[in-house]
């Protein structure tokens, strides 16, 4: 019988979103990101001590090879892990998504931040967070680790509405947990469009950023907006977060759609069904915003009041639209049990 490790990590909701990279190597982001932690949408990864020459990762049931295409980056973070914490043992991982991965739903962030814990967890015989930070990994530095694997990832590492503030340097940056789950019980109802995988990755995506006209007055715009997020959050005005919501993720799409070669993650069926949305908010039919990430997936951000408004009109529209409901989360869980 060995230990094993098992995570469970939410993805997460940016309102102020990361795109572009000021160093891809140091993943130092162009702009400060805010972000609201889920709760069902999650990555669960368990990891025991595994003797073998190499480790062994699994997903969905699936033993994914060290050159399988899009899982590379698995493997290359254990590599940086282990390199840059010291630790030597092999660990056999199994992964599941309890959403499609590679949709726009962030399968990055959760993958990346449960792997981060897993990883580190298991290295250290760590059954807890507190006892991951005895030995020296507190929060923020999984966070910053499971940042190193994909940007988002860092902010899954707490639970409720967080902030990535980029800094000065590389090393300036910080990853802060600003308000738990319960300061305000938010809703995330995600429409889906596609369950397929995104046509470039965001990795790639982030470097054509800066060939857009637009990203460098969005960068320049972004402290402003984070300012007025922050007094909306803080206060619970839904009426005032809203529109910032929006107006970032449309832009974040038009600096997408400028870059050279363009990239369209949007897809005409997702933008007819945002129209058609803001049409019947302005009838008054409920109150809720939405925001995009870098897929055609919508993100329809409201309180517990509207669900019911929200999924009637949805119902009566989109007969056949998959809808997944979620919420504001309380962040990753770490157990350990007995393999
Ligand atoms: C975000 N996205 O803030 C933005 C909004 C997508 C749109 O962070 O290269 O997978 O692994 O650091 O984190 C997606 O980019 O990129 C992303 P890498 P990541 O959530």
């Amino acid at each position: 019988m060995t230990d094993i490790y098992s995570v469970s990590a939410p993805s997460n909701i940016a309102f102020l979103k990361y795109w572009g990279k000021k160093d891809p190597l140091l993943q130092w982001p162009a702009n400060d990101s805010l972000s609201m932690t889920l709760n069902q949408l999650a990555s669960r990864t368990t990891a025991y001590r595994h003797d073998t020459e190499d480790h062994r990762f699994q997903f969905q049931g699936e033993v994914l090879p060290r050159d399988h295409g899009s899982f590379h980056k698995v493997y290359k973070h254990l590599d940086y892990l282990s390199e840059i914490c010291g630790f030597q043992e092999k660990l056999s991982l199994s992964s599941t998504n309890s959403f499609p991965t590679g949709a726009g739903i962030a399968s990055s962030a959760s993958g990346l931040a449960a792997l981060t814990i897993a990883a580190l967890a298991c290295w250290t015989e760590s059954g807890s967070f507190s006892e991951l930070s005895e030995k020296g990994f507190s929060r923020e530095s999984l966070a910053h680790f499971a940042r190193m694997g994909s940007g988002s990832a860092g902010r899954s590492l707490f639970g409720g509405f967080v902030q990535w503030q980029a800094g000065t340097h590389a090393d300036k940056q910080k990853i802060i947990g600003l308000y738990d789950a319960n300061h305000w019980p938010l809703h995330d109802t995600v429409a889906l469009f596609s369950h397929s995988e995104k046509s470039k990755s965001s990795t790639a995506a982030h470097a054509d950023a800066w060939s857009s006209i637009l990203f460098e007055p969005r960068v320049a715009g972004a402290p402003e907006r984070m300012n007025a997020m922050l007094k909306a959050v803080h206060s619970q005005s839904i009426a005032t977060l809203g529109p910032l919501l929006e107006t970032e993720a449309l832009e974040m799409h038009a600096v997408m759609m400028t870059t050279r070669p363009p990239q369209f993650y949007l897809t005409t069926e997702a933008v007819a069904f945002i129209a058609a949305f803001r049409r019947a908010r302005q009838d008054g039919l409920f109150e809720a915003y939405f925001t995009i990430d870098a897929g055609p997936n919508v993100h329809i951000i409201h309180e517990a009041s509207e669900t019911s408004a929200l999924t009637t009109w949805t119902a009566e529209h989109y007969p056949t639209l998959q809808l997944l409901q979620d919420r504001v989360g309380e962040g990753p869980r770490l157990e350990r049990g007995l393999n």
